[in-house]
């Protein structure tokens, strides 16, 4: 670790959409402390980004998700973080697998509290990476015109 060089990292997040709401988290994370955040997490090697997004919400909640498809990518510098991060993330959609299945909080030493938000009335703080999103009129449900 003494060698770490400063790299661009790849993060994966997912809207889980449930009707007309989302799953969110309270990050418990140098990155965005106390703020509210997609699950998802780092890709790793080999793995494609639908992959690591069901991965990712396995691990973090227990749920199993389908249709996973790709919406856009973000290339941001955090500041704020101690040592300062630089991710390129991908944004993905999925539906439950099961949609009467619900979450549990697998790593509450990372998230304080998951719940399920409607779209028109999302909790604050947002991680500032989504509340700029939402800001621009970032819309993760399937357009009604489709
Ligand atoms: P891991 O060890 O499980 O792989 O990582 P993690 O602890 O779950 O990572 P994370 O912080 O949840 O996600 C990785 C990065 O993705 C995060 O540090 C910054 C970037 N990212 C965004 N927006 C979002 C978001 O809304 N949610 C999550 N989880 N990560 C996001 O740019
Ligand atoms: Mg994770
Ligand atoms: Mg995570």
């Amino acid at each position: 670790k003494t060698h770490m060089e400063k790299v661009p990292r790849v993060g994966v997040a997912v809207f889980v959409l449930r009707g007309k709401t989302v799953l969110l988290g309270i990050r418990r994370n140098s990155i965005g402390d106390s703020t509210y955040a997609l699950p998802g997490g780092h890709l790793e090697f080999g793995e494609s980004f639908e992959e690591c997004g069901a991965r990712e919400l396995k691990e973090e909640t227990g749920l199993d998700i389908e249709k996973i498809e790709f919406l856009t990518v973000t290339n941001k510098v955090f500041k704020e973080s101690p040592k300062p991060a630089h991710y390129v993330t991908i944004f993905l959609r999925a539906a439950l697998s099961d949609p009467l299945q619900d979450f549990q909080n697998l790593e509450p030493d990372k998230c304080l509290g998951l719940g399920w938000y409607d779209w028109d009335n999302l909790p604050k703080p947002l991680f500032w990476p989504l509340e700029e999103m939402v800001q621009i009129g970032f819309n993760p449900f399937p357009s009604q015109t489709d």
